[in-house]
């Protein structure tokens, strides 16, 4: 697959409210976007890092991904997204390797991306995602 780079780091948390002043007041970090995916069931708010982009990621429903993570491993880092070129395609080329695919096709993500998610089971722990500007 033609993998660019890491598009962003995506971390759980509680509450925005409660999580972003530690970015912004501690790490001088500036929110620069917040933002709803209804599909994910998550409230989202980004910020940069130098090159790198950093998701916070809230739940908005006690049954979401999200929210599970919380209740089983706590606060912390939920994924890694990397972007690819031709999102539909290289799950075809993992899906061949042997990867189990979470999303089959590629859904809706924040910030207009195209995202699709393999399992962390079979990719040695890390929840990993797939994206590309639609
Ligand atoms: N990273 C690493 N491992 C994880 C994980 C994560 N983020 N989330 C769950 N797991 C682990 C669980 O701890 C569990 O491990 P054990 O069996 O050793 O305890 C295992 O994966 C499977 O867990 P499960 O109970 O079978 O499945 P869950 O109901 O917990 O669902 C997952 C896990 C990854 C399939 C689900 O969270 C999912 O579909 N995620 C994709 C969508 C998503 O996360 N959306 C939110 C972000 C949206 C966005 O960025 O816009």
């Amino acid at each position: 697959m033609n993998l660019s780079h890491i598009e962003h780091i995506g971390i759980a948390v509680k509450s925005l409210d409660e999580a972003i002043p530690y970015y912004e007041n501690v790490l001088g970090l500036k929110c620069y976007a917040i933002e709803e995916v209804a599909d994910q069931k998550v409230k989202t708010a980004f910020f940069k890092a130098g090159q790198t982009k950093l998701e916070l990621l809230e739940p908005t429903d006690p049954e979401s991904p999200v929210a599970k993570f919380i209740e089983k491993r706590g606060e912390g880092i939920h994924h890694l997204a990397f972007t690819v070129d031709g999102v539909e395609q290289a799950l075809e080329e993992v899906a061949e390797k042997g990867v189990r695919l979470i999303d089959k096709k590629p859904r809706p993500g924040a910030e207009g991306l195209n995202i699709a998610f393999l399992h962390p089971k079979s990719t040695f722990g890390v929840l990993t995602e797939l994206c590309e500007k639609k």
